[in-house]
């Protein structure tokens, strides 16, 4: 993301990569934790520990992996130091596929109909950019608005 370009062939994440980035005026925090299941169980419980929201990022070309995303999604979504943050949920690499992402089907799919949680789903594209910077002002107009309400540490 920092690059500003699309990097065709990227590496997979080993562990998990810090960034800082200036959003509008505010400076956003992201951590990027590998999806690969030896990260996730090392990793995904310390480096999430202090987080203010959470950026789910599927690949939608992958349909068939879904019943496993549903599964890890409810995995990270139980931990108790993630309760009732917001949820983004990044439906990516649309433009491998012409079909149309129903984003209540996907929801329901994931088992989050009935949260209490802020979830939003959006279609995206790293590559050609489409819907990345909606997804990530959603989830930052979110946590700013939660934080304000209920004097929760938020972004600094
Ligand atoms: N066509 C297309 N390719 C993408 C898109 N996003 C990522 N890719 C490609 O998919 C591959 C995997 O992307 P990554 O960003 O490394 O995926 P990741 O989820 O971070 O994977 P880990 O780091 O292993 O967790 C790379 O070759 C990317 O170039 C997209 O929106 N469209
Ligand atoms: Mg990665």
């Amino acid at each position: 993301m920092k690059l500003g370009r699309f990097v065709e062939r990227q590496r997979p994440t080993i562990g998990m990569n810090a960034e800082v980035f200036l959003f509008r005026e505010d400076k956003i925090n992201i951590w990027d934790l590998a999806g690969q299941l030896v990260f996730r169980r090392a990793l995904w419980v310390p480096y999430t520990k202090n987080s203010s929201g959470l950026v789910i990022v599927i690949d939608i070309s992958a349909k068939f992996r879904l019943p496993e995303v549903r599964g890890t999604l409810r995995d990270v979504l139980e931990l108790s130091h993630l309760q009732g943050l917001p949820v983004v949920i990044c439906c990516n690499k649309i433009d491998l596929s012409d079909e149309d992402i129903n984003e209540q089907d996907i929801i329901n799919f994931l088992g989050l109909q009935n949260t209490r949680r802020h979830v939003k789903v959006f279609p995206t594209s790293a590559k050609t950019g489409t819907n990345v910077g909606k997804a990530f002002s959603w989830i930052i107009d979110t946590v700013i608005d939660r934080t304000k309400d209920r004097g929760l540490p938020g972004l600094n």
